[in-house]
């Protein structure tokens, strides 16, 4: 059993961490950069080490700064949250090195699915049904061009080291093929530092679904449904929901199935999410991300479970707490994810909050590390909350977020919040008929950007 685990990271996903662990009588350490003194997860741990400056390069991304941290207070494992160093093998291998546990999977499964191509043909050997596309890696414009005719345009070539949209670029012909292939390896290099890229048939009017796993590294696993997170702005999430609107539960068993099976095969240990495009009722495989998610409350709100207190109880090398058999879905959960930012550029606006209100009641949760008075700081990301309401049925959890939503208050800084009031007076967000074209379009007509 832990005594003591480090959480390397920062904001509410820290504090979602620090709650799990108390719960299971584990002490905690925060970690922080001199920016974060002052923050709401160096207060809730049980000790708190400063490891550098405010960038985060040179702080949460420090390995030897959390490394010594470790051995100074004597934690025996880390949480890394999400960003930061949590889908970092290189890390992972340092970890252990040091006698330390990480709390996530191990470096093979990160490297294997942090590389695109490896991802892609890992998976469509476990039986994971995957784009149409490249056999692997297309190294020349000829192949490029060849691959094009074999699967029909349009397609779309893809950096295997890519992220956050970068090295993404869709060819509509033949004639448009040698431009797309060409920008595609380019931002593969210049963001990346690898230039192999990988072709797909173009999906048009796709869903992003997601399916929740979670494995022992025993050989067994299960999966917890799925999260539709189809309303993204620039490759970031912005409203998510699980169950997906518009998927069966006939669908779910039998996707759910498949990843289960998949990671159950390859002993993967810990919560993994396994992101699929959905069209015309069939699931394409595109990413693995090797971390805990942003959205995760959603699933834990449906299926009754802690997800971070199963990490760290398969860290252990306990078993999960849970089987296929015991996980029942219960209702209809959406999160939000509350920014400061300015609308409708969606502008960055660090600052300091002048007054904070979480709304409470049935079937609500924030996960916020805001308190009155606090001062987001300039350095990190702009996320500042997530509302997640869970209700009976979809119509129910619409009703209770905006009930929510009209509760909160947060005064000193512009924030998200009045995208989500405009969004629930629309007629496909309230029926979920949207696809992940869908909110930039919205945006377009209805903010003016
Ligand atoms: C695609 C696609 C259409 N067809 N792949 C965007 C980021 C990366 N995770 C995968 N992405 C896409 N891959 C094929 N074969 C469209 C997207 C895409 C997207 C996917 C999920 C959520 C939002 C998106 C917005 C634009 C493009």
């Amino acid at each position: 059993m832990f005594e003591k685990i480090l959480i390397a990271n920062r904001g509410e996903i820290a504090l979602r961490v620090i709650r799990a662990a108390r719960e299971m009588g584990i002490q905690t350490v925060a970690v922080h950069s001199t920016a974060d003194t002052d923050a709401m997860h160096v207060r809730m741990a049980d000790e708190s080490v400063c490891i550098g400056p405010p960038p985060s390069t040179d702080s949460y991304l420090s390995i030897p700064a959390i490394i010594a941290a470790c051995e100074i207070t004597g934690a025996q494992a880390i949480h890394p949250g999400y960003g930061f160093l949590s889908e970092n093998a290189n890390f992972v291998q340092i970890v252990e090195d040091h006698d330390l546990t990480f709390i996530g999977p191990t470096a093979e499964h990160i490297r294997i699915m942090g590389d695109k191509i490896t991802a892609k043909d890992t998976m469509k050997k476990l039986g994971v049904p995957c784009v149409p596309g490249s056999d692997g890696g297309v190294a020349t414009l000829e192949d490029a061009k060849r691959v094009g005719a074999e699967v029909g345009y349009p397609v779309i070539i893809k950096a295997t080291a890519g992220g956050g949209g970068k090295g993404m670029k869709v060819a509509e012909t033949a004639a448009d093929m040698e431009r797309a292939f060409q920008t595609a390896r380019a931002e593969g290099k210049s963001n990346f530092g690898n230039d192999e890229v990988y072709i797909e048939k173009y999906l048009g009017t796709p869903r992003h679904i997601e399916i929740q796993v979670f494995g022992d590294g025993k050989g067994n696993a299960v999966h917890l449904g799925e999260r539709d997170c189809s309303l993204q702005r620039r490759h970031q999430k912005v409203f998510e929901e699980a169950p997906g609107p518009t998927i069966t539960p006939e669908e779910r068993a039998a996707i759910g199935k498949t990843c289960a099976d998949a990671v159950a095969r390859i002993n993967y240990i810990g919560a993994g999410t396994i992101e699929f495009l959905y069209e015309n009722g069939e699931f394409y495989f595109i990413e693995m991300n090797t971390r805990l998610q942003v959205e995760h409350p959603v699933t834990e709100a449906i299926f009754g479970v802690d997800l971070v207190r199963e990490q760290i109880r398969v860290a252990e090398g306990l078993p999960m707490s849970f089987t296929q058999d015991d996980l029942r879905i219960n209702g209809h959960a959406i999160e939000v994810r509350i920014n400061a930012e300015k609308l409708p550029e969606f502008a960055p606006r660090p600052g300091k909050i002048t007054q904070f209100h979480a709304p409470g009641g049935l079937g609500v949760r924030i996960d916020s590390a805001l308190y009155d008075g606090y001062t987001i700081p300039p350095f990190y990301d702009s996320l500042i909350g997530k509302l997640i309401v869970h209700g009976p049925d979809r119509a129910a959890a619409l009703a209770r977020l905006n009930r929510a939503l009209g509760e909160l208050i947060v005064d000193g800084v512009e924030t998200t919040v009045p995208l989500f009031h405009a969004l629930l007076q629309d007629p496909d967000i309230q029926s979920g008929d949207y696809n992940i074209h869908w909110l930039e379009k919205w945006l377009e007509t209805n903010l003016r950007e």
